[in-house]
């Protein structure tokens, strides 16, 4: 089985897709795939509870028990190696990952950015594009890398910024085409490994 572990801090609705997508595409039978685990650094996630109830286990690790994001970050990794996974997926998870962690997951580890990058690498990224008066902006796929949100890109799409947007509009629009492209980059490269 390649076991898929993915990690959210909000609401979920990238994880939901990718778990759709996997139910839809019979990622099971088609690359012997399989969402072993979703987890939270907030208990509060409202991803979380859509995810129980499709019965997939999930997990709370809360980043402000640990002293430092070394701490963090191990036992995260402890938790997410239980599952054993092929992959593991940032979906709005918000906290930047040690180099050390990085390594560990080197060549399977995942973010989807909602910006066009190397553009508005970090945070804030709507505001930012619409400050800088872009026509376009938009969402990646890459792989994660020690140095935040600059991993080789694997799948983008662009979405035109309108008159009147704001960074609500603006990510709405933006997050109806991540629901399509994080789920087509997880299965091309299920088809590989
Ligand atoms: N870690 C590494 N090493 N490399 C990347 O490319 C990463 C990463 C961890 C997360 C997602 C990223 C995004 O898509 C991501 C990519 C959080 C922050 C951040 O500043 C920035 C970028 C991303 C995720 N986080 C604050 C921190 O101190 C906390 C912010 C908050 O809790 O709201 O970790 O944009
Ligand atoms: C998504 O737009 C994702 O690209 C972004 O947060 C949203 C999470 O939505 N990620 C980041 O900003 C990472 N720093 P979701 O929880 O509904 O998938």
């Amino acid at each position: 089985m390649k076991n898929i572990v993915i990690l959210i801090s909000g609401g979920g609705s990238n994880m939901a897709a990718i778990v759709r997508c996997a139910h839809r595409e019979s990622w099971g039978k088609a690359h012997g795939a399989h969402i072993a685990a979703v987890i939270s650094n907030r208990a509060d996630a409202g991803g979380l509870a859509w995810a129980q109830g499709e019965s997939i286990a999930t997990e709370v690790l809360d980043h402000k028990r640990f002293a430092s994001r070394e701490a963090f970050d191990a036992e995260l990794a402890a938790v997410i190696d239980r599952h054993q996974p092929a992959l593991v997926v940032l979906a709005g998870f918000m906290r930047i990952l040690t180099s050390g962690f990085v390594a560990h997951y080197h060549g399977r580890l995942l973010n989807i950015h909602p910006s066009l990058l190397p553009a508005f690498p970090g945070l804030h990224t709507h505001q930012r594009a619409i400050d800088a008066g872009c026509k376009f902006a938009g969402a990646t796929v890459h792989q994660v890398t020690a140095e935040l949100d600059h991993g080789p890109i694997l799948e983008q799409a662009a979405v035109p910024v309108l008159p009147g947007d704001t960074a609500d509009t603006l990510a709405a629009r933006v997050l109806t085409q991540e629901h399509l492209i994080y789920p087509r980059a997880i299965a091309a490269l299920l088809a590989q490994l």
